[in-house]
């Protein structure tokens, strides 16, 4: 008998509710996946990832046993002999040398998977190396940066409110293909058209005429690199034209007219060329954002994977407070979630540690994976001799990846918590897999942080699965780390772990009695929540708890030592000179290549599912036909890029979607190296643009890696 399991989708931030149809012999064949019309929240909405759900959890090549490498080839080994290989080889290393010369990768699964990220930072506590590092640094760290310091707290990043707003600035997102990323909002382009219904208005500064911006009212094809300088022109004109006015936020913010003052010599006029939009367009645009009675300006990955990451993430927040629409519907606000993982008491502050080689300040507890690579490779006292990765792919996702690539081959011993051997884990030494999404339990812990409507959906495991949770694999790696051998007592480290919890949330651990693992500690964190809900509340709603629309939460939600949105902090504004240097020198007019995402694409994890890979999820370069003219470059004809950092090779897309000038690649693509096990990857090989964005120039508040705008040159191959 065909069964239905509801499941919350963990494979983007959206949180779909999906209904999975079970059946065979043993329950276990995912015969379809549906969008689940009852969930509270996406209301049936589903993309072709979530569909392909089942062929993930049926893909041959998804690891099923551990592997250890002996004389270069993997083995299936038992549990037993993989972590004996791992307190064998690995204890030893840090006895030598110190906790420092184990770093630590942890990909962007990890956030999406209540195991790895309940239990992960146990582990990673445990160890304490300074050498931690993760996807955050080629993504969205430079918004924790500008949220810790405005408003004390790296995880207080406000959220468009878009079922209410009437004027959205967009910049650097294409949520139509990525479907929201720090705006967790299932159906995107319904709710997009939506707000345009209302009489609202979708501006979208984009260098390419994206699927988002087709569908906005006015698009901008701004030069890459260059938001920070369009922003403080925003800010230049608010302030020009007398139309700052703060409201509500007046009595509880600090630092307008620093603000004024370092806005002045960015005049729409002044950045006008460089930024590629014109100063009356600039002007027009601060004049409806500050006159529409309910607008937030959001930028996303384009914004923060550049050059001036960090200042381009505060001006958002700035114009959103300078209009007075942070922390008010229709505006900026933050979330209220019913259940968040306990965090720091003390204000935010960076630079508690620098990295070795390049002395790279600390932020949020982690170095730049773009100096991962300097940290292996320079001998000396803390160099980096082993490597746990934890649902990452940094030879894919990381700059400069040839060099990387090249560096994890150094290393002593390297562990990975991995469900395929691709072209980061078959550097491992043991390889520790994890069950596919429909065979544990799941809870968006992170993405109800950032959510457009407050919603708890709680997903049981749809079926058992024959390995162990990560969540006992991460303790069992922290009895090794620990000292106490390969076999530690998990249920007692869990016992520990959950006491932890409870002493810090300050709920009653026997009030989860009966629960281990993620369970208990859900229920834990649900019960101290504001909502004081239980997990036996969310069980019995498996179509999710609607929460309702978004909240005010000032002042409360400040954690500043001076309880008030600090707008114009030191270690912001520092970086200040660098971005005006920029318009005394404008870059000069050779090609620069920006990423894209495509819809039938997870980064680089997902494309040995063949119904993922078939039809229009190809890796090109795209070109701008008059570009394209000028070098000689025709359309499907192959093409080579070279950049400081590298050269690949790839198929031409002449499209007019770009602007002049710029070029554009996916990330994630780049299969064909020896040793991985990913036949239909392989197939489907593509480039790995990461060839040739460079570990070098950073986004130097944050050391986030420049991954839009990179300098390249192309040719005929
Ligand atoms: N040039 C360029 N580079 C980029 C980007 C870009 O826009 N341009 N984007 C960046 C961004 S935003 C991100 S987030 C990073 C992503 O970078 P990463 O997080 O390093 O890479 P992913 O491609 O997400 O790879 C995830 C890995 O996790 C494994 N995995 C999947 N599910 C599970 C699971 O349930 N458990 C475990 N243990 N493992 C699992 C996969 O097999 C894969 O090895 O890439 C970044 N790199
Ligand atoms: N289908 C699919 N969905 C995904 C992913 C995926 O790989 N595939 N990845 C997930 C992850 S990890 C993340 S972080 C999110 C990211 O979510 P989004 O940020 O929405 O991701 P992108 O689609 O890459 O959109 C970034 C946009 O920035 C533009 N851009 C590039 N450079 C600049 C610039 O200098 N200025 C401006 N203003 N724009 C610029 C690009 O043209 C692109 O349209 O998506 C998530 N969702
Ligand atoms: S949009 Fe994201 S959460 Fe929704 S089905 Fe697709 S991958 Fe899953
Ligand atoms: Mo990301």
């Amino acid at each position: 008998m065909p069964r239905t399991a509801h499941v919350t989708c963990p494979l983007c931030e959206a949180t779909c509710g999906l209904s999975v149809t079970l059946d065979g012999p043993d329950g276990s064949d995912v015969t379809e996946v549906r969008g689940d019309r009852d969930d509270v929240f996406s209301r049936g909405f589903i993309c072709p990832k979530g569909v392909s759900l089942g062929a993930l959890h049926a893909d041959p090549d998804r690891l099923r046993a551990p592997l250890i490498k002996r004389d270069g080839e993997f083995v299936e080994v038992s549990w037993d002999e993989a972590f004996a290989e791992i307190d064998a080889r690995l204890r030893p290393i840090m006895a030598e040398h110190g906790n420092d010369a184990l770093a630590i990768y942890a990909g962007n699964p990890s956030i999406h998977n209540v195991s790895t990220t309940l239990y992960g930072p146990v582990l990673y506590r445990a160890i304490s190396t300074k050498n931690f590092f993760s996807a955050s640094t080629v993504d969205q760290m430079p918004k924790h940066y500008t949220s810790g310091y405005l408003f004390g707290a790296p995880f207080a990043i406000p959220v468009p409110d878009i079922d209410r707003t009437r004027y959205l600035l967009m910049l650097g997102a294409n949520p139509l293909v990525s479907n929201g990323s720090l705006m967790t909002a299932p159906d995107m382009r319904g709710r997009l058209k939506a707000l345009r219904a209302r009489g609202g208005k979708l501006v979208v500064v984009d260098p390419k005429r994206t699927r988002t911006a087709e569908a906005a009212d006015e698009h901008h094809a701004i030069r890459p690199g260059t938001d920070a300088l369009l922003l403080f022109a925003l800010v230049n004109v608010l302030f020009e034209r007398d139309l700052v006015s703060l409201g509500a936020l007046e009595d509880h913010t600090n630092g307008v007219a620093e603000l004024r003052a370092l806005a002045e010599p960015f005049t729409p006029e002044a950045v006008a060329p460089d930024v590629g939009i014109d100063a009356e367009a600039i002007r027009r645009l601060a004049v409806e954002l500050a006159s529409a009675d309910r607008a937030v300006v959001y930028g996303r990955i384009g914004t923060t994977t550049q050059e001036f990451g960090t200042l381009a993430s505060w001006l958002v927040d700035v114009l959103n407070v300078l209009t007075g629409n942070l922390d008010q519907p229709g505006g900026a606000m933050f979330p209220s979630p019913a259940a968040s993982a306990p965090g720091s008491s003390k204000p935010f502050r960076h630079g508690r540690w620098r990295s070795r080689v390049r002395g790279l300040p600390e932020v949020y507890g982690e170095l730049p994976v773009a100096t991962l690579a300097d940290e292996i490779e320079t001998p000396g006292d803390g160099q980096v001799r082993a490597l746990l990765t934890v649902a990452g792919n940094p030879c894919l996702s990381a700059p400069n990846a040839e060099r990387l690539d090249a560096a994890l081959g150094q290393l002593d011993f390297m562990v990975s918590l991995d469900v395929y051997l691709n072209e980061t884990t078959r550097h491992a030494d043991v390889i520790l897999p994890g069950p596919s999404p429909l065979e544990r339990p799941h809870y968006d812990l992170a993405f109800y942080q950032l959510s457009v409507r407050n919603v708890a959906n709680w997903t049981p495991a749809a079926m058992p699965s024959d390995l162990p949770q990560e969540w006992e694999t991460l303790l069992r790696l922290l009895g090794v780390v620990t000292g106490q051998g390969p076999n530690a007592d998990i249920a007692a480290l869990d016992d520990f772990v959950a006491g932890e919890f409870a002493r810090r949330t300050g709920a009653d651990v026997a009030s989860a009695a009966g629960r281990v693992g993620p369970e208990r500690l859900v229920d834990l964190l649900l019960r101290s929540g504001p909502y004081g809900l239980t997990l036996a509340d969310l069980e019995d709603a498996p179509h999710g708890v609607d929460l309702g629309p978004l909240m005010s939460r000032l002042p409360d939600a400040l954690k500043t030592a001076s309880g008030k949105i600090e707008l114009a902090p030191e270690s912001i504004t520092s970086d200040v000179p660098r971005l005006a240097a920029r318009l005394e020198d404008v870059p000069n007019g050779q090609f620069v290549l920006i990423g894209r995402r495509q819809l039938a694409s997870n980064n680089s994890w997902m494309h040995n599912l063949e119904p993922l890979v078939r039809g229009s999820n190809r890796c090109t370069v795209q070109v701008h036909p008059d570009d394209a003219a000028g070098i000689g470059l025709t359309d499907g004809a192959l093409a080579k890029v070279f950049s400081a950092a590298g050269t690949v090779e790839l198929p031409v897309e002449i499209t007019d979607v770009l602007r002049p000038g710029v070029v554009s690649i996916p990330h994630g693509w780049g299969h064909d190296v020896d040793g991985a096990r990913t036949s239909v990857a392989a197939a489907h090989a593509g480039a790995n643009t990461n060839v040739l964005t460079d570990d070098g120039p950073l986004d130097a508040p944050t050391g986030t890696a420049v991954l839009n705008g990179i300098p390249v040159q192309l040719a005929p191959a």
